[in-house]
């Protein structure tokens, strides 16, 4: 079967009446997605790169030449590709001479496409430690507050955030209540990091939904609760969770609701807690009321659902989202404690869980594929960043900042390389970070398309498309391993990035340490056979290659990581956690000993400085949420007709209540603008049932596209966002913490056609 694998999923290469290459939904994915059917489209797309391309006054006065200033305002010359990797070449050597290794900026993060062999930044990274190193970066967009903030209080293993959940088939058959906060964003599931098989993320919830499982979602917006009898939604003030799940924990003590045995078997930390729930230090009990002040939540409704969640076997939810914001570990923190104070944290599929849906493989219960991937060698270069501190690194060479009990020391960037991501979807501030990007000697990016990177790039090489390359796929987290054969060839001028590379590491002198004199076909054998290696019941490379896809039985009663659990609850002497204590930390030592000013030794709630309740409300009244887009994957496919189609007239769409289009005297389709002091962006309303007033809803993945007056007409919310961090704990992204004011917009339309 002649298939392509994308982070969406897995499609089925046909052909049209003319012959032309289609994508079809794969026969075995019982709810594929159709994000990627007009994928094909890209490969003829204006707005992609077709040649190497040196931004004219850089490639005319050199990295020297004091131009950075221009970078992302001039136009561009085109190149041949032995000019461009001599090009490269010479100023990687010239800045690690010059500078040492650490100047070079190689983090890149981002999600590229999937494929093991053709990653992106594993290419780029294999490359620039061949040649001495680069500054890396660490954690991701994802969850990175929680990722360091989990290590703490749960253990080292629990890192990675989708590995708290229990499995979709015990919470099926045990589960009798799941409380979501944030809910389940169910077009969110359609994505998996590298790939999948089956998207069945949905289709477990409705069978959740069916076993009688009651779910409860608190959320701004009811379209975070799924249909379905059962379903109750709670609307709360963005990111004032943490206050509702505390008062929930005051309710459960007060009302002499709580899991004392487990507490004392399993926590630390909890006579801490109390305290701060009594309001021993600062006279304020954390009761119902008190978060119903914060919240917007009826009191009575507050201790309703704490109730239930002792009564009943329950199951704390929270979306990775609610730590996309300042303060971002609080909301987690106080899950894993509201959950063991009700006490049935151990049980089966009951406890707590971050992200069910937020990605296909969440609580999937399969046989997981762990295979090689590319190997990217070893980084000689120490320095690092949080991967959310990208504006400060380049603003304030030799500035320090907090993280995790450590003091960063910020090297002097002289090189930006990105490759396989996109900053200028994925950060935030993007006015501020366009600024910051100016500001190191030379920056390049492999790209696809001119996106807003690719044009603030001095060095631009045109990369394949994924379907223009033969590559194999799984994800760690799927039991599917899928051949995607190359669809069509890249234009002329075009190469993947491993081509491109190879002639870099040529000019190097690095050549055959980078490729070992190994062909495409090569390489992709080695990595199949590394999964050989380790689950002998695949097929050969020849018949899986035929085949197309190759996979794990499907073993629903697979160990998930959160198993662990139970054996834990069972006897933590037995089975510790790999925390300090070995149990789960209510309050931590070790976070208390940091001595940071935005997070202590406990769950806490605080008042960000931009929410509904913060000074700054009264100049711009609304709370802005940036979720995932339901039609692309980040930037990505943002041509594709799948997001192109819901546009309004090539502008993004951006969400409101009723009540609050009314008062701006606004109606559907209409146009309007999105400001605050950090920048503009135009989208077009559609008025939501259901959302909270005062909020208001851009999902992400836009493209920047400043006018002129530095006008964002692609609607990206980033435009707006800020780059205060979650905590000096985390130093993670905290975009959806982002107060905005919103009018009419009179100004000219800009079309979905780029600025030139
Ligand atoms: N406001 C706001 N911002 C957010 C978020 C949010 O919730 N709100 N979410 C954040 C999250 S969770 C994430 S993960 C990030 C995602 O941010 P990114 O991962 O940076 O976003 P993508 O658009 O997927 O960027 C991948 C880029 O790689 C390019 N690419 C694809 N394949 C290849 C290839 O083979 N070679 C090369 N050279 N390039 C390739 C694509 O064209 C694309 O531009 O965004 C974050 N930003
Ligand atoms: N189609 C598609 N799917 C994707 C992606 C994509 O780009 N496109 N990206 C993938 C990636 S990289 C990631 S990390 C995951 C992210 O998965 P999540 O982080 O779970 O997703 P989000 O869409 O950011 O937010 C989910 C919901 O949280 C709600 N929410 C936001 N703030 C608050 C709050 O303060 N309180 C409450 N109660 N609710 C709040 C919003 O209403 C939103 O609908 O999605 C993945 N899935
Ligand atoms: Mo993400």
């Amino acid at each position: 079967m002649h298939l392509f694998a994308t982070h969406f999923g897995t499609y089925e290469v046909g052909a049209d009446a003319s012959g032309k290459p289609l994508l079809l939904p794969f026969r075995h994915d019982p709810d594929p997605s159709g994000i990627g059917l007009g994928y094909l489209d890209l490969a003829d797309h204006p707005e992609r790169l077709r040649a190497p391309m040196v931004r004219r006054s850089w490639l005319e006065k050199g990295p020297l030449g004091g131009t950075g200033a221009s970078r992302g305002r001039e136009d561009f010359v085109e190149v041949d590709w032995d000019r461009a990797a001599g090009l490269i070449a010479e100023e990687l050597q010239r800045v690690r001479s010059a500078h040492g290794n650490q100047a070079i900026f190689g983090g890149s993060y981002g999600w590229a496409s999937a494929g093991r062999f053709h990653h992106a930044q594993s290419q780029l990274k294999r490359l620039l430690n061949l040649a001495g190193g680069f500054t890396s970066s660490v954690n991701t967009y994802s969850y990175g507050a929680a990722g360091v903030l989990l290590p703490h209080i749960l253990g080292p293993g629990y890192k990675d955030a989708c590995d708290t959940s229990p499995s979709w088939s015990d919470i099926a058959e045990n589960c009798e209540l799941i409380v979501g906060f944030g809910g389940f964003r169910l077009t969110n599931s359609q994505v998996e990091a590298g790939g999948t098989g089956r998207h069945r993320a949905v289709e477990w919830l409705r069978r959740s939904q069916e076993k009688g499982v009651r779910i409860v979602v608190f959320s701004p917006a009811a379209n975070d609760a799924p249909a379905g009898a059962n379903v109750r939604h709670v609307p709360l003030r963005p990111n004032t969770d943490a206050a509702v799940m505390i008062a929930m924990c005051h309710t459960l003590l007060t009302e002499g609701l709580f899991d004392c045995d487990f507490l004392r078997r399993c926590t630390v930390g909890f006579a801490d807690f109390e305290s701060y729930l009594i309001g021993e230090a600062d006279g304020i009990a954390k009761d119902a009321e008190w978060a119903s002040r914060i919240s917007g939540v009826p009191a009575g409704t507050i201790a309703e659902i704490a109730e239930e969640l002792h009564d009943q076997r329950s199951l704390v939810n929270v979306a990775w989202s609610l730590q996309r914001a300042r303060f971002g570990e609080q909301p987690f923190w106080a899950a894993v404690t509201l959950a063991s104070m009700a006490g049935h944290v151990g049980e089966r599929g009951c406890g707590f869980a971050f992200g069910l849906t937020a990605v296909n493989s969440v609580g999937q219960s399969v046989r997981r594929l762990k295979g090689p991937a590319f190997e990217q060698g070893v980084n000689p270069v120490r320095q690092f960043i949080p991967v959310a501190r990208i504006t400060e690194l380049l603003e304030n060479p030799g500035g320090r900042i907090d993280y995790d009990g450590r003091t960063l020391e910020l090297p002097d960037i002289r090189l930006v390389w990105w490759a396989g991501g996109n900053p200028f979807h994925h950060h935030q501030d993007l006015n501020r970070l366009a600024e910051a990007f100016r500001r190191p000697e030379t920056v390049i990016v492999s790209e696809n398309m001119w996106t807003a990177m690719a044009r603030m790039a001095d060095i631009v090489l045109p990369s394949a498309f994924p379907f223009e390359r033969d590559d194999v796929a799984a994800s760690s987290r799927d039991n599917w391993l899928v051949y995607s054969r190359r669809v069509m060839d890249p234009p002329a001028g075009v190469l993947t990035d491993h081509e491109a590379y190879r002639l870099i590491a040529r000019k190097l002198g690095l050549l055959e340490a980078f490729d070992e004199n190994l062909g495409i076909d090569e390489w992709l054998a080695r990595i199949y056979e590394g999964y050989r290696d380790r689950y002998p019941e695949l097929p050969d490379f020849q018949a899986f290659r035929l085949r197309g896809f190759a996979g794990l039985d499907e073993d629903e009663g697979a160990a998930a990581p959160a198993d662990h659990f139970r054996r834990f609850a069972a006897d933590p002497k037995a089975a510790p956690l790999a925390t300090a204590s070995g149990r789960i930390e209510i309050a931590s030592g070790t976070i208390a000993g940091f001595g940071y000013p935005d997070i202590g030794a406990h769950p806490a709630w605080n008042a960000p400085e931009e929410w509904l309740g913060a000074p700054l409300a009264s100049r711009h009244r609304f709370h802005l949420l940036s979720p995932q887009p339901a039609h692309r994957l980040h930037g990505q496919l943002e041509y594709g007709p799948a997001s192109q189609k819901a546009k309004l007239r090539g502008y993004e769409r951006f969400a409101l209540s009723a009540a609050d289009a009314e008062g701006l005297g606004v109606r559907e389709g209409d146009l309007c603008e999105l400001y605050n002091e950090r920048g503009r962006a135009i989208a077009a309303l559609t008025v939501e049932d259901g959302l909270m007033p005062g909020v208001a809803i851009l999902p992400a993945g836009g493209w920047f596209r400043p006018d002129a007056d530095g006008v964002d007409h692609g609607g990206n919310p980033n435009t707006l966002t800020t780059v205060t961090p979650a905590s000096h704990l985390s130093q993670a992204t905290a975009p959806n913490s982002c107060l905005i004011s919103i009018r009419p917009w009179r100004g000219p339309e800009a079309g979905q056609q780029r600025r030139d």
